[in-house]
């Protein structure tokens, strides 16, 4: 490492913010609890339960990186929402998750900004915050200055299915529910800035990974209005972001919202967002977290580093971190490699030669691929049977109200409830998972669409019990695993099986062995797991383990997915397969229902 490497890499930030190229593309070191306490080997409730604690991990680390990583009080999402009056639940992994309270319009009213001498865990930060200063602020600056978006609040407090669902359907409840988380962050904001005293607070960390999952339309009805009024309201501050999801659709929202430095995830391709916003905005981040950093070799980082540097770094405002946090288990060296790599290819004389290198080999790449077609959203799929074709359209637009009206026309004129799955509602789910895909709707016209074939479903069933003519493709349990909580993925796949003609049983998040062993013992053929979390791995092996153990593995196939899923993962935890996305989970399944039916043991 350089010498002195702190100060210099800095200025190199200070440079890249304003569009000039630096000596050499700096980085950034964004450290998490589980991260200090795995590469501390310390608990990581005794950080989260101990000031004492959280400091001297927080310490150690910013030794073994020369003072690279910030110290600062850290109590994750727990601050804002249960400022707000959330309950917290926190795993022995010590990650932390909001109760949802919010189910009505009257909760909304009662909602107040609290006295912050009376605020939960809000209450702790600050005097985590003093307590720091007291200890290391003389020598060490303790950086107060992140908060959670008021959308990203608002969308805990309420769940955040329903929340989606609301963009759509109760567009005023969301206006009047981020109204009140907004003038928490304000207060919270307030209360910050006079805690490190006006002339040291010059920087907002603003974030909000649930902003990602709205369109650039949604995003700047419900989103960009209350980023502007949180920036407005400290003019003097640098406005900083964090957005990890894939934010591809709303950067010209970023953008629009006068955000300086945007830490984005590594979903987003870094040429698209630099042709995009790059002029406007200075971006940061991109390095997988977990399928790179964590899981992968020095080597693999190098060779992010460079693609990143070489699609990204040309006319500055480029800073490389992580694609989101540092993760639980990121091994020391793998940071290592990531400096040593912005010293390599960051240098200011050599980003046009990478540039140009890197750019050859994502041509030969793209020529070997091809692009995936635009769908019309608006596109109505018309057949011979207008009730059928009214279902249809209904479904891929959402209107769940008003879906049994052709429904029960259709069943009136003898249409079998099977030819109403086949023909109406398999088609309506497969068009929107594509439109889905290609980024043509978001979460929130998912769950609509989810909702209308629900409701179809919830008409058909009863019928559908004694009718010896129609069949279910087969009987699916899906689950997020213990002590995840994760369940946007895990949603998408529920509705798409439920979609492509499967029954389906939803086993929620944080899911025990034995519920699972429950659902196949009731007959669940296809098991769905989902682990969006590295850490619970373990437990997704667990429930495997325990249907084993109960003579119930043979009866069933396990399909498993989520963003801490890897192929090799497969093997490590006995499952039959990986599932990339939902759509694949549906195929994978039709084949597994088929070999069941054919009585094929498994290999
Ligand atoms: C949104 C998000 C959140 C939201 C979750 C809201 C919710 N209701 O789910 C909030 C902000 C609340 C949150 C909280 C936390 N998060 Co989070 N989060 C994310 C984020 C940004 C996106 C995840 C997501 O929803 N993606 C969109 C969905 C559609 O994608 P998906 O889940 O991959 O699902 C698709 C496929 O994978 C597949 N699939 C998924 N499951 C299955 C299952 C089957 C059977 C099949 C067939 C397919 C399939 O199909 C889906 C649709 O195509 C990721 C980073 C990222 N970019 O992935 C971090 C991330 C997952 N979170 C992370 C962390 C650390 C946390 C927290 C611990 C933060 C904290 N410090 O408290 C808590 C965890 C609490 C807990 N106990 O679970 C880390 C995990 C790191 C690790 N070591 O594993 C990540 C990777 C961010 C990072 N640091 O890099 N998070």
């Amino acid at each position: 490492m350089e010498d002195n490497i702190g100060p210099k890499n800095w200025n190199r930030i200070q440079a890249a913010m304003a569009f000039e190229e630096p000596d050499q593309v700096p980085f950034f070191l964004h450290s998490s609890g589980p991260f200090h306490t795995s590469l501390n080997q310390v608990p990581v409730m005794d950080y989260y339960n101990s000031v004492e604690k959280m400091l001297e991990v927080q310490q150690a680390t910013n030794k073994r990186f020369n003072g690279l990583t910030a110290i600062a009080p850290d109590l994750s999402m727990a601050i804002e929402t249960s400022a707000m009056g959330a309950e917290i639940t926190w795993t022995s992994d010590g990650n932390s998750w909001v109760q949802p309270f919010v189910k009505t319009e009257e909760d909304i009213e009662k909602l107040e900004v609290p006295d912050l001498d009376d605020a939960a865990y809000m209450t702790k930060v600050f005097e985590y915050y003093r307590y720091m200063k007291e200890k290391v602020g003389k020598v060490t600056p303790v950086a107060f200055n992140s908060t959670h978006s008021p959308w990203g609040v608002a969308a805990l407090i309420r769940g955040t299915s329903e929340f989606f669902a609301d963009v759509v359907e109760n567009p005023g409840f969301v206006k009047k529910l981020t109204r009140k988380t907004l003038d928490l962050s304000l207060t919270y904001l307030r209360a910050m800035q006079e805690a490190v005293g006006p002339e040291n607070f010059t920087r907002i960390l603003l974030w909000d990974d649930l902003a990602s999952f709205v369109s650039l339309e949604q995003f700047r009805e419900f989103v960009l209005p209350l980023y502007e009024e949180i920036f407005g309201a400290f003019p003097q501050c640098e406005r900083w972001y964090h957005n990890d999801a894939d934010a591809t659709y709303i950067l010209e929202g970023i953008a629009d919202a006068g955000i300086q430095v945007f830490h984005y995830g590594y979903e987003v391709d870094p040429a698209f967002a630099k042709e995009k916003i790059g002029d406007r905005v200075c971006l940061v981040g991109n390095v997988p977290p977990l399928a790179v950093l964590r899981n992968g070799t020095p080597v693999d980082v190098e060779n992010s580093v460079r693609e990143i540097i070489g699609k990204s770094g040309k006319g500055g405002g480029l800073i490389i971190a992580a694609g989101g946090y540092l993760d639980e288990g990121t091994p020391a060296e793998n940071i290592d490699a990531m400096i040593r790599a912005c010293e390599k290819y960051g240098k200011k004389d050599g980003l046009s030669s990478l540039q140009e290198q890197v750019e050859s080999e994502a041509a030969e790449k793209e020529e070997a691929g091809t692009r995936a077609e635009a769908i019309p959203t608006e596109e109505r799929v018309s057949g011979e049977i207008p009730e059928i074709d009214h279902i249809r359209n209904a479904v891929i637009s959402g209107q769940y109200k008003d879906i049994q009206i052709p429904l029960r026309q259709a069943l009136e004129k003898g249409i079998p409830p099977q030819n109403v799955i086949d023909e109406a509602i398999v088609p309506a789910m497969d068009h929107v998972g594509q439109l889905f895909s290609n980024a043509q709707i978001f979460i929130p016209e998912m769950l609509m669409a989810a909702k209308a074939s629900e409701a179809v479903l919830e008409i058909l069933s009863p019928i559908m019990v004694g009718d010896q003519a129609v069949k279910s493709k087969g009987k699916v349990a899906i689950a997020t695993v213990k002590e995840d909580l994760h369940d946007i993925g895990k949603n998408i796949v529920l509705s798409m099986m439920q979609g492509g003609g499967f029954e389906v049983v939803d086993l929620g998040v944080d899911c025990p062995a034995e519920k699972i062993v429950e659902a196949v013992r009731d007959g669940a053929q296809i098991v769905g797991l989902s682990a969006v979390l590295t850490t619970v791995l373990p437990n997704m092996k667990e429930a495997i383990d325990t249907l084993e153990r109960e003579g119930l593995r043979e009866k069933c196939r396990i399909l498993i997915g989520g963003a801490a899923v890897t192929p090799p993962v497969v093997e490590q935890v006995g499952a039959d397969a990986y599932c990339r996305n939902a759509g694949e989970g549906v195929t994978m399944a039709k084949e597994f229902i088929g070999q069941l039916s054919k009585g094929s043991r498994k290999k």
